[in-house]
Parts: C-alpha cells; sequence; structure tokens
C-alpha cells in the first residue's frame, strides 16, 4: 500500500504525505479514510438516485457528514474507529443499492478504479491502492484530479459544520441535496472542467447556509455573543480543559461540573464559548488556557488536569494519555472516548470528571499563575503580576450594534482600512507573518479576526479607536459567517459592494474547514484575498490559474509589502 495524502497545509514537502502523516496519521488509517472517502461517493451516488425519484434516505444522508467530518485533518487516527466507520458505510451504501434498484454504472469512475462496484469482499489494502489519490491521478490527470480534491476538500469542511448544525438541531435539505449531487459527481467522475467548477462554488454557498445554521444554533440555544474579557490566569483547584468546536459538549460539561469544585477551562477554538451569554453565566467556567492547536503537546502535558478533545485539531497524546479523552468524531486508539448522547440525554461526562478530581489541579494563590505553568499563559513567572485577559465576542450582533459608531469613524477618516486578519494555525516557521501582519497594521486600521490563528496575535495590546477596539475577534472558523454579515452591513450602510470596502482579508489556512470558508467568500464574489502562508499542494498550476484569473487570489508576501499594497 502507498500512501499519499496532501489535504492540509503541512503535508510533507509541500506535496503530499507518503509514509506517515506529518499530522502523525498512520499509513493504514489514511488508508482507511480514503475508502471510506470512496464509499461516501457510492452513498453519495445512490442518494442521489433516490432523491432523483422523488424518495429520500435520512439516516445515510447524515451518514454522510459523519463519515466525511471523520477524515478531515487531526480528527480521527484510530484504525479501530475508522475500520468500523468503514463498515457501516459499506453496508449502508449496500442497503441503498438494494432499496434503488440500481446499480454505479460500470463505467462510472468509482467502478473503474475500484474494479468492482462496491468495496465489499475485496481486501482492504488493495481497495485503498485503487482509490487513493496516485491511482487517481494516473486516471484523471492533474487538474482534474485537482478540481475533484479542491470539491472533496470543500465537502469535508462544509460536513464538519453541517455536523454541528445537526446536533444543535439545524438542518437543511438543500444541504443534503447538495451532498448527494455532488457526491454522485465524483462517484461517477464524468463531470466537465467548468461542471467542477460549478460545484466547487456551489459547495461555498452550501458552506454559508452549514455556517448560519450553525451560528442559529448557536446563538438561539447560547444567545449572542458579548464584549467579554477572559481571564488568561488559572485559578487553584482541580481543572479540565476542553478543546475544539463543540460548544454543547462545553455546555453539558459545565452543568456536569457544577458544585464539584472543578474550574473548567477552554483551549483554542473553544475561546469563544467566553462570550455566550448561556455559557459565561457559570462561573467555573473559569479562563482559557494555553495557545493554538500546535502547542498542545507542550501545554497539555503541562496541564494538572483532565482534557476534552471535541473537535479537531488533536495531536499525538502520549504521555498524558489517561487524562486526556475524546468525543464525538475524534478518536485515538488507546484513549478513552465518550459516547455519543442518547435521545433527550447529555453525554455522560463522569469518567473525565473522575480523571480531574484525581490530578492535582493548579496550586497556589488566586490570580497568581502557578510555578511551572507560567510559560503556558504567556505570564510572567510565579508571583508576579498576571497577563491581562483577552477579549472575545465580537460576533455580528455585538458589532452590528457599533456599525454606527464605526461607519462615522470610517467617515471621519478615523478609522482608515479594516484587515480581516483570520484562519488557521499552524507549525510552520512561516505563519511568525500573520504576528507582524498584526503588529504592523497602521494605528487607525481596525482588525477584524477569527479561528485558531489569532493566537499568533491576540495577547498584543492593540488599544482602540475612539472607543472602538482595534483588535474584534469574530469567534471560531465558522463564524466566518459573522464576518460575512458584518462585511455585508457595511456594505450596504456604504452603498456599495463588499469588495469597495475598505476592507481586506487574508486568510491563514490549514485543514479543510478553512478551504470550505474559503470557497463561500469565492462564491460570494469577493476577490483580492491573499492567502498563506503556503498555497495548497492539491491545487494544480491550472487550477490556481483560473483561481487567479476569475478571483485575484494570491499568496501573501512579506508583511510590509502586503500592508503597502493593501493600502495604497
Ligand atoms: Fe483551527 Fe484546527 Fe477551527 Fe481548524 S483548531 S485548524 S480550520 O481545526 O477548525 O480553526
Ligand atoms: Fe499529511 Fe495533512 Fe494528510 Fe496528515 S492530513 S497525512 S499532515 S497531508
Amino acid at each position: 500500500m502507498t500512501m499519499f495524502c496532501f489535504q492540509c497545509e503541512q503535508t510533507a514537502h509541500g506535496t503530499g504525505c507518503t509514509v506517515r502523516g506529518v499530522c502523525g496519521k498512520t499509513e493504514a488509517a489514511a488508508g482507511l479514510q480514503d475508502m471510506i472517502v470512496q464509499a461516501v461517493k457510492e452513498i453519495g451516488f445512490y442518494c442521489q438516485k433516490l432523491r432523483e425519484t422523488g424518495r429520500r434516505d435520512e439516516p445515510a444522508e447524515r451518514m454522510i457528514l459523519e463519515l466525511l467530518f471523520a477524515t478531515v485533518t487531526n480528527v480521527n487516527f484510530s484504525g479501530e474507529r475508522l475500520y468500523a466507520l468503514f463498515q457501516e458505510a459499506v453496508k449502508t451504501a449496500e442497503r441503498l443499492e438494494t432499496l434503488c434498484g440500481e446499480k454505479l454504472p460500470e463505467d462510472a469512475l468509482v467502478a473503474k478504479i475500484a474494479q468492482t462496484p462496491s468495496p465489499l469482499g475485496v481486501p482492504v489494502i488493495e481497495i485503498s491502492d485503487r482509490v487513493g489519490i496516485s491511482r487517481r491521478r494516473e486516471l484523471l490527470g492533474e487538474d482534474v484530479l485537482s478540481l475533484q480534491e479542491l470539491l472533496m476538500y470543500g465537502l469535508k469542511g462544509t460536513a464538519a459544520y453541517a455536523h454541528h448544525a445537526m446536533i444543535l438541531g439545524k438542518e437543511a435539505d438543500e444541504i443534503y441535496a447538495y451532498f448527494a449531487k455532488a457526491l454522485a459527481a465524483l462517484a461517477v467522475g464524468k463531470a466537465s472542467v467548468d461542471e467542477w467548477v460549478n460545484l466547487v462554488l456551489e459547495c461555498g454557498m452550501v458552506n454559508l447556509k452549514a455556517m448560519e445554521l450553525l451560528d442559529a444554533g448557536h446563538t438561539e440555544r447560547f444567545g449572542h455573543p458579548e464584549p467579554t474579557a477572559v481571564s488568561i490566569t488559572p485559578r487553584p483547584g482541580k481543572a479540565i480543559l476542553v478543546s475544539g468546536h463543540d460548544l454543547l459538549d462545553l455546555e453539558e460539561l459545565l452543568k456536569q461540573t457544577e458544585g464539584t469544585g472543578i474550574n473548567v477551562y477552554t483551549h483554542g477554538e473553544m475561546l469563544p464559548a467566553h462570550g455566550y451569554p448561556a455559557l459565561k453565566k457559570y462561573p467555573h467556567l473559569a479562563g482559557n488556557y494555553g495557545g493554538a492547536w500546535q502547542d498542545q503537546r507542550k501545554e497539555f502535558a503541562a496541564f494538572p488536569g483532565a482534557i476534552l478533545m471535541t473537535t479537531n485539531c488533536l495531536q499525538d497524546p502520549r504521555g498524558y494519555e489517561n487524562r486526556i479523552f475524546t468525543t464525538g468524531c475524534v478518536a485515538y486508539d488507546g484513549v478513552r472516548h465518550i459516547a455519543d448522547r442518547r435521545p433527550g440525554e447529555m453525554k455522560d461526562f463522569s469518567p473525565v470528571i473522575k480523571t480531574a478530581m484525581a490530578e492535582e489541579g493548579f496550586t497556589g494563590d488566586a490570580g497568581v499563575p502557578p510555578a511551572g505553568h507560567a510559560h503556558t499563559f504567556n505570564n510572567p513567572p510565579a508571583g508576579e503580576t498576571p497577563a491581562p485577559p483577552v477579549t472575545v465576542g465580537f460576533g455580528h450582533q455585538a458589532v452590528l450594534n457599533v456599525a454606527g459608531a464605526v461607519i462615522d469613524a470610517v467617515k471621519a477618516g478615523k478609522i482608515r482600512h479594516f484587515f480581516l486578519i483570520g484562519g488557521c494555525d499552524g507549525a510552520k516557521t512561516g505563519r511568525n507573518y500573520f504576528t507582524e501582519l498584526a503588529e504592523k497594521v497602521p494605528a487607525d486600521c481596525v482588525i477584524l479576526t477569527l479561528a485558531c490563528g489569532k493566537y499568533r496575535f491576540n495577547k498584543l495590546n492593540f488599544g482602540d479607536i475612539g472607543g472602538i477596539p482595534r483588535l474584534l475577534d469574530v469567534g471560531q472558523c465558522n463564524d466566518a459567517y459573522s464576518a460575512v454579515r458584518i462585511a455585508s452591513a457595511l456594505a450596504d450602510a456604504f452603498g456599495t459592494d463588499v469588495n469597495s470596502l475598505p476592507l481586506s482579508i487574508i486568510l491563514s489556512w490549514y485543514e479543510q474547514k478553512a478551504v470550505c470558508v474559503l470557497l463561500t467568500l469565492l462564491a460570494l464574489g469577493i476577490t483580492n484575498i491573499k492567502i498563506g502562508p503556503s498555497l495548497p499542494a492539491f491545487v494544480s498550476p491550472a487550477v490556481l490559474e483560473v483561481l487567479v484569473q476569475k478571483f485575484g487570489i494570491s499568496p501573501i508576501s512579506t508583511p510590509e509589502e502586503d500592508i503597502k499594497a493593501v493600502l495604497a
């Protein structure tokens, strides 16, 4: 079996991971993910056939989201769990085939590649070899492969957001209908270049819908985010750290830890939770710990309590595997997994709570960083003044509430330009660009930020412009929806379109959720986006040329040059 994966920004040598993922994914896990993706294409094909005859298979359509989410970078590393998912996928594909009374056509790409319409009955490893990127590149050529993978990674990211929304009770038929249509196209594999491009852009619009649903799910349940100062100094006491994006998991954990004396800390993409009224009301939601995902091995090792990963980004947990837990779509062999909630019930986080109680917890005086943990919090050594809090909670409602003041400040020339510096963080040294860029943004400009890339600069003091903070943290990566709402409202207020606003978008990307957010921005017609730290390996030179011609996409250069170009 030959592994080949190039779906994320840290792919080996900027071309592809071939032996073991830079993320830590094994060859076996990569092969299983290839097979799951192939099975999802077949499921999509049959879902589309059912829809064409006025039928719908809801469990299968929901399963598509879960299966694709499991193949997103840094989500599921567990051979055992991936194999179980693959088996479920195959059973579903077979059930649908019977229901449809139709088989994938003999000349469909899936059949051609796998040489059998269903993955069943062929050794796992052989299938992976037949359906993986290398084999498909031989059959499709570089550019069609590139377009298909761009579509698939957009689908994976969208599936993750739609899955979150689904858990919060928010679903839309148009999302499922699109997944069936796009996956059927990938299964048959015969679209023209224009058709692939259209499917890719449609993915962007469907992702906007998924993010809108998720926003509604969050704000209806937890209220609209409010500007909130978040402590980054630990409190003495037992502790649980919650990472990932799933606010419902956090809420249930907060409920189950009430009165236990355990303090709950947010990590990474959980930071925006502090802005939601229904979450910030818990006094034991104690603060934010650490930086972005790629620092977790050092920071989790130093955390004196239990850790819960609700979504990506997970890294190899060796050293603290006995006190870290996964849940939802996340999995790692040897790590305890909190099972899904049963209808009408909460997840049972008692193993996490029990583990936290058995750990030492933070010691020392209130407000003083405990010895040995100072570095983790960007704080001075123990005994000295703690670091100031960070402020979150600038979702669309909070920003639009002060839209009048913002518009006046722009008209009066007090705010010259908005920089949206958002996206993922990662381990590459080139990502210092984003810190330097934020630092060098002129004092009469405002920075909007979202997702985990913000940890590159969110502890710096940017001050304010006439009471409007210069750094506005819009939220998680999915809150790109809020950023779109804010930009559209500003465009309306100025009687112009988003491209004519004094607004520039500089995206840092890492995994497939960033891909679907980029597709959303492109589908909305937003041009001249800069992306970094490097361009995706799966975008071929010809496909890049299309993106450059159509949307003016460009790679980042240096902070000085980019600021100069933007403000020119
Ligand atoms: Fe970051 Fe990871 Fe939110 Fe991603 S924690 S990198 S784009 O999973 O999803 O921003
Ligand atoms: Fe490599 Fe990224 Fe794929 Fe992991 S997800 S194997 S790092 S390309």
